[in-house]
């Protein structure tokens, strides 16, 4: 692929090569071919779209909400109008399986009609003043130019979690999409473009971590909404944290448990902790990667949860029979292996190893609608994918082992056995430095109580598994996994500065 032939950066509404002269490629993960070629994003095109995002940002906060909201609502009908499209590209380029792409684009559209809709249901805070003859009230202001850096686990959702409401609520827009996902950002580019949008509110600059620093160490950005590893997320927050009035909104994964009691449903354990750890092949934010059980269920759980994980469907993500696609990229294939070496080292009794599939056990695509649709686009053989299987193991609890305070990315599942009380099990959830999600299955209201209110994280599952998101509800975590809430309907707040009015209605002169 040529530079000619590469995708560009969506800027000031035009489309451009930028001034780099770098491009690089988006990979299908679970065949290695390059899929699509694009400009890579310099410095200075950040500061071309940071300045045509200032410019337009007058004209943009003026106008309604409602009118504002009306270039969300064609995105909305571009999201459904090209749901098999786009969702299969998110296929193509994260790997996930197919009902997981097109649940992507499904919860992007979610996303623009809660915030769009927003629009049309204002509600604000009036209150009585001190004194009679006043009024007070809160006012929402937007608070300018919004940066927002991406990861590639759900490259439409989380991007639309970002955006939606950010550009609803008045601010305009300069957003870098991760490197592994480059596809999937243009198409909703060209959305934006088709909707009309003013030229300068939304702009896209494509490339690395190099031009999301840039986002976030310029002036011009009074927020930064980030979602990604802990350790960018934590850098932009120190960055940003010594500047007056600029914030960073941060979610950045988790050590997520599902903690399975002695009063544990054992059929609703067994489901909520295999979707919990393999789906997207463990690499959601909220996946989790520990399962702490009780000892009195703990060998029936035990086996029945190994029974799954050695037959567990690793396959061509197009086919609508696969479970698990391959890994995102050979760097996070060596992470996990790097992990269950260290899990081994650290005493593991390992139960389930398929960490080494080699591309001759991935069955060929399957004769579904999906698969075929997309053959054009897939002609690279699955020697070169991502691939690995579940790695499952049980070891001895010591809060100080690196394999359960270590975020993995990947299908690498620790069965931690507790005895004795439900504290045990919480001082067990609550032992790592991070805090996004955690599931509690069991019968016992008073288990569930208590969970809901110790568990020290943000996203708590009762008798569910330990992953899904509802786009009106708060979405983020507590301690390492973030601050601020760059998703869910907590958006608005680090969208938005409130100035409180007081305003004198009589003639007196307070
Ligand atoms: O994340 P990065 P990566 C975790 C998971 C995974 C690890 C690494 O553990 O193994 O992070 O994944 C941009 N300034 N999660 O490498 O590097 C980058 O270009 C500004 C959990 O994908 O954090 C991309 O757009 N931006 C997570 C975005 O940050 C920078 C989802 C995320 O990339 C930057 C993904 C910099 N210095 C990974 N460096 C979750 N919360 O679910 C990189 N970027």
């Amino acid at each position: 692929m040529s530079a000619d032939d590469s995708r560009r950066h969506y800027i000031d509404g035009d489309w451009t090569t930028g001034t780099g002269d770098e491009t690089f490629t988006s990979e299908n993960p679970a065949t290695g071919e390059a899929l699509a070629s694009f400009h890579r994003g310099t410095e200075d095109d950040v500061d071309r779209a940071l300045a045509a995002a200032e410019d337009a940002y007058d004209e943009w906060r003026s106008l309604s909400y409602i009118d504002r909201a009306e270039y969300l609502w064609d995105i909305y009908h571009e999201l459904r109008d090209r749901h098999e499209e786009l969702g299969e590209i998110v296929t193509m380029e994260c790997g996930k399986e197919i009902s997981e792409g097109l649940a992507d684009v499904t919860e992007a559209w979610h996303m623009v009609e809660w915030a769009a809709g927003n629009a049309r249901h204002p509600h604000g805070d009036v209150v009585p003043s001190e004194i009679a003859s006043k009024d007070a009230y809160m006012r929402r202001k937007p608070k300018g130019v919004v940066g927002c850096i991406t990861p590639w686990n759900f490259p439409v959702a989380i991007p639309f979690w970002h955006l939606a409401v950010t550009l609803v609520e008045g601010n305009t827009v300069v957003w870098k999409p991760a490197e592994q996902t480059p596809w999937c950002a243009h198409i909703i580019a060209e959305m934006f473009e088709d909707s009309g949008i003013p030229d300068g509110v939304f702009n896209l600059v494509q490339g690395y971590g190099d031009a999301g620093n840039a986002i976030v160490e310029d002036d011009r950005v009074e927020t930064v909404l980030f979602t990604g590893s802990a350790e960018v997320g934590h850098q932009i927050a120190s960055k940003v944290g010594g500047e007056p009035g600029k914030i960073a909104a941060c979610e950045m994964g988790g050590k997520n448990a599902v903690v399975i009691t002695e009063e544990a449903d054992l059929d609703i354990a067994v489901h909520s902790a295999v979707m919990s750890s393999f789906k997207t092949t463990g690499q959601r934010c909220v996946s989790s990667e520990r399962l702490i059980v009780h000892e009195d269920v703990y060998d029936e759980f035990k086996e029945r949860f190994v029974d799954v994980a050695e037959d567990i469907a690793v396959g061509d993500p197009l086919a609508e029979d696969t479970f698990m696609g391959p890994l995102i990229e050979s760097d996070q294939v060596e992470k996990f292996n790097r992990y269950n070496d260290l899990a081994r080292e650290e005493g593991a009794n390992v139960l389930v190893d398929r960490a080494d599939l080699g591309a001759e056990e991935i069955p060929d695509g399957h004769e579904d609608s999906a698969a075929e649709a997309a053959d054009s686009e897939r002609s690279g053989s699955f020697e070169n994918g991502h691939w690995v299987g579940p790695f499952v193991y049980e070891i001895d609890y010591d809060e100080d082992l690196r394999c359960i305070n270590e975020e993995v990315f990947g299908p690498h599942v620790a069965l931690l056995e507790y005895s004795g009380d439900f504290d045990r099990a919480l001082e067990m959830h609550n032992s790592v430095d991070y805090g996004l999600a955690g599931a509690i299955i069991s019968e016992d209201y008073r288990q569930i109580n208590q969970f809901r209110d110790e568990a020290e994280i943000g996203l708590a599952y009762g008798n569910l598994p330990c992953i899904g998101a509802e786009v009106h509800l708060p979405f983020g975590g507590v301690k390492k996994s973030g601050n601020g809430l760059p998703s869910g309907r907590e958006v608005i707040e680090a969208v938005t500065e409130r100035t409180a009015w007081t305003l004198n209605n009589s003639k007196d002169i307070e």
